[in-house]
């Protein structure tokens, strides 16, 4: 399998944390998106979206990171990123919109990128903009974590699922865009968690080939 993606992008992040879970080996494509690499043709061609990441299996091209990992999960059931109880899964495919749906989406690189050009915007306001949301998004995951009875070691129970595959690269991201991450003590315990496990450290932005 070949994953195009890049260092630092959190949906990248994602899809390379649940191929490490999953067990499973990939070739990693730099896809530069400071030099918009993304945007050339090729690109285009292998994702009209022009985003990453892309996941080629060798039978399919697969994009979108929501989409990545549900095909992850259903070809490689074990071990399972969602619990098998139906109100469960549905808390942990919440936390994961949380992040995925309501945090990422307005911080993504274009939508910046509109604001620093259209907008005016300096770096300033950037990381007031991005910090907003992250800050509403973990408020309502960190209520969430506070309201589990049946808390353990990381966002859901003993075993790491599709929520905190979503949370440790929001998380990166946060920092990146100087949001004071101590509101937020249960989400720094699971982050604590997650990166004792190797399938998180391994595919830390910082750990990448292309990382600077
Ligand atoms: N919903 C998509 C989002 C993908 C996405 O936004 N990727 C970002 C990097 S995290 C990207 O390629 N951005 C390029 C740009 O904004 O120009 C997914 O989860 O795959």
């Amino acid at each position: 399998m070949k994953l195009y993606n890049f260092w630092r992008s959190g949906s990248s992040h994602r899809a390379r944390i649940a191929l490490n879970l999953k067990g499973l080996s990939y070739e990693y494509v730099a896809v530069h998106l400071g030099n918009e690499m993304h945007l050339r043709d090729d690109f285009r061609a292998l994702n009209p979206q022009q985003l990453v990441p892309v996941l080629d299996t060798g039978d399919a091209v697969l994009i979108q990171s929501p989409a990545i990992i549900e095909w992850l999960e259903e070809k490689y059931p074990a071990p399972a990123l969602l619990p098998r109880d139906p109100e469960q899964r549905a808390r942990v495919r919440a936390l994961a919109a949380i992040v995925g749906c309501d945090v990422h989406p307005v911080n993504n690189r274009r939508i910046l990128e509109y604001l620093r050009r259209n907008f005016s915007a300096d770096e300033r306001a950037i990381d007031a903009w991005c910090g907003t949301w992250i800050g509403a998004g973990f408020d309502a995951y960190e209520a969430l974590l506070a309201a589990d009875t049946r808390r353990g070691r990381f966002s859901h129970g003993n075993a790491p699922t599709l929520a905190d595959v979503y949370l440790i690269p929001q998380i990166e991201s946060a920092r990146r865009f100087k949001v004071d991450l101590s509101r937020w003590p249960r989400i720094a315990d699971v982050e604590k968690a997650c990166l004792e496990m190797q399938a998180f450290s391994r595919a830390a932005p910082a750990a990448q080939p292309d990382a600077h």
